[in-house]
């Protein structure tokens, strides 16, 4: 056994796995004190040029311009230009009659996305809340973001990304509370499947059947159409002679097809690029939409998309004709009863159960959820993504100005860190042990002289942060030919002399021999051609670059070759999948 690792802490019973779930439960959603104190959210800024402005400053501002726009919109429909218009480009339901309703598989595909988009959006704020600022460069510079859900970042003190998350009440996020991302990305993730799924069977329906011909673009005339549409709606008045909306005008056509065929689908393709594991492995893919941060700011504002189309999308229901709208779009009918009403009331009450279920699920089963999680997204990530894949290199020019630091807790919580630190590290010795034909004590200049390699890579926060730096270290490889790993060795464990956030053991993580072995995988003692500084782990830290941060382990004390992670501490993989709930997987 290893000199500092505890025994006892080693395996955990049920009774340590209930343990973990209570501390979470209470330090992430009820404490205002200790690790994770609520950090409300209390104000939103938006930057215009290098000032800040209050989003509610800017909302009475938005209000004017909506009252000035309904204005232009009946002074051009009252104007004889504005008749001509109109009366040139009609707006009626232009789609053919579907004489059957609305077939089957539109309504419940239509259900379905409701449903799995209530939970998305609720656990992808949850995320965001993690991070609350979002930027439009590659940086993550403090000052420079575009949106964010806090005040400035402070400067008299260190402030991590962790200091920076906030608290969502559970009625927003999912499932509420604060650096809870980890559940919440299990939420996201899973749903994100159902959801793609659900696109896939309503695309497979769509080109198969004539409800193509009601959606799709087919004439260019679509488009003064729908502006001729916009202009009637926004002066107040509806189109005559259509009945409900049963039968699209051109503004509808062009607005269901564009939420569908572009929001959708840009939804989706934005969530992926902000993946460490596809960026690695399809260099074409990240850089689809610029790079992680721009993906990341476009996610969110498709998010905002979707919402507002929503909240348009009720209003224009419920003023069209409730009832027969209703009916439509729930048992395929233009009847005028109450059914379809009282069918949506009844969903509406069943996505509200579902969710306070999943709140109370994510607090008292978290493991339950992260294994879940780790079977179907796991699982399917390991089919898609070469994990050997080299990864992305960048130019001097393209280092970050600013670097988060992010821990919860310092390497001075450790006392012979403190004491090393005062000897300038002279005296420090990574220990390598385990599973090991040859264990050894290295110090830093017998790892110098081992072999040495630099590279400059994009650091990836699961919190949603990223930065560029340049890594100069020993490569693993080297220290794995060195020690000479026994057969049974597939795993390796490290041990931080910091503590973890709980602070009550020290923080750890693992990974796969398979990833160390990457070329670019370091044991790191530079950071942009100088001595590692103290904040980023000096001594001695990880870069696995195909994994996410939480797993680059800083100020490293010892590491250990074991068989299989499971074997130390709650044994899902190291302290943030023991503690935080993330997927040992989750380099997505
Ligand atoms: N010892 C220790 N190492 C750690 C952490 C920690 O809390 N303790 N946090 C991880 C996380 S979540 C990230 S994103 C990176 C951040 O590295 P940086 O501080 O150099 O930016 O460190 C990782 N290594
Ligand atoms: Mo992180």
């Amino acid at each position: 056994m290893a000199d500092g690792v505890d025994p006892d802490k080693t395996k955990s019973s049920p009774a340590d796995e209930a343990g973990l779930q209570d501390e979470f439960l209470q330090e992430r959603l009820l404490s205002e004190q200790g690790p994770h104190p609520r950090m409300r959210l209390t104000q939103v800024h938006i930057r215009v040029g290098s000032r800040f402005f209050s989003i509610w400053r800017l909302a009475w501002g938005a209000l004017a311009l909506a009252i000035a726009v309904v204005i232009a919109a009946k002074l051009f429909f009252a104007s004889s230009a504005g008749h001509h218009f109109l009366v040139e480009h009609r707006c009626i339901a232009r789609s053919p009659p579907v004489p059957a309703g609305m077939p089957a598989f539109v309504r419940w595909t239509h259900l379905f996305s409701f449903f799995f988009l209530v939970i998305i959006v609720r656990s992808g704020l949850q995320v965001l809340a993690d991070h609350p600022r979002l930027y439009a460069k590659v940086h993550c510079t403090p000052g420079r973001e575009w949106l964010r859900f806090r005040g400035a970042v402070p400067t008299d003190r260190v402030w991590t990304a962790r200091d920076d998350a906030i608290t969502l009440s559970p009625l927003v996020g999912l499932p509420g509370g604060r650096h809870t991302i980890g559940v919440a990305r299990h939420w996201h993730f899973i749903f994100d499947i159902l959801f793609v799924l659900n696109g896939i069977a309503y695309a497979v329906f769509f080109f198969a059947t004539p409800w193509l011909h009601r959606l799709l673009p087919e004439h260019l005339s679509i488009f003064p159409a729908a502006a001729s549409c916009a202009v009637t709606y926004l002066s107040l008045h509806f189109p005559s002679g259509v009945s409900g909306f049963f039968r699209y005008d051109a503004l509808q056509q062009l607005t269901y097809f564009s939420v569908i065929f572009i929001l959708a689908p840009l939804a989706i393709l934005t969530g992926l690029a902000m993946s460490p594991a596809l960026d690695n492995r399809y260099r074409w893919y990240g850089r689809l939409f610029g790079n992680r941060q721009i993906a990341r700011s476009i996610h969110f504002l498709v998010m905002v998309s979707f919402v507002v189309f929503f909240i348009g999308h009720m209003a224009l229901v419920a003023l069209t004709g409730l009832a027969p709208n209703l009916n439509d779009i729930t048992l395929g009918n233009n009847h005028h009863n109450l059914e379809g009403f009282a069918i949506v009331a009844l969903v509406i009450v069943l996505v509200i159960a579902f969710n306070v279920w999943a709140v109370r699920f994510s607090w008292t089963h978290t493991r339950v959820l992260q294994h879940v999680a780790g079977l179907t997204v796991g699982r399917l990530m390991d089919l898609l993504f070469d994990h050997h894949a080299p990864r992305v290199e960048y130019r001097r020019e393209d280092i970050s100005p600013h670097f988060w630091p992010n821990h919860s807790r310092h390497a001075d919580s450790s006392p012979e860190w403190c004491a090393l630190r005062d000897d300038d590290f002279r005296d420090y010795r990574l220990k390598v042990h385990g599973l090991v034909e040859n264990p050894v004590e290295l110090s830093l200049d017998e790892m110098r002289a081992l072999a040495k390699q630099e590279q400059i890579t994009m650091h990836n926060c699961i919190q949603g942060w990223s930065g560029i730096a340049e890594w100069g270290g020993l490569p693993f490889s080297a220290l794995i030919e060195l020690v000479r790993p026994t057969p049974e060795a597939e795993w390796v464990m490290f041990y931080s002399f910091a503590l973890g956030g709980e602070g009550s053991d020290r923080y750890y993580d693992s990974h796969s021999i398979h990833d160390l072995r990457h070329p670019q995988s370091l044991l790191a003692y530079e950071m942009n051609g100088e001595r590692l500084p103290i904040l980023h782990g000096r001594p001695l830290r990880l870069r696995v670059e195909n994994q996410l941060g939480f797993k680059h382990v800083k100020w490293i004390s010892e590491i250990e070759f074991v068989h299989h992670f499971s074997e130390r501490y709650a044994g899902q993989g190291g302290y943030s999948e023991d503690h935080d709930f993330f997927g040992y997987r989750d380099e997505i």
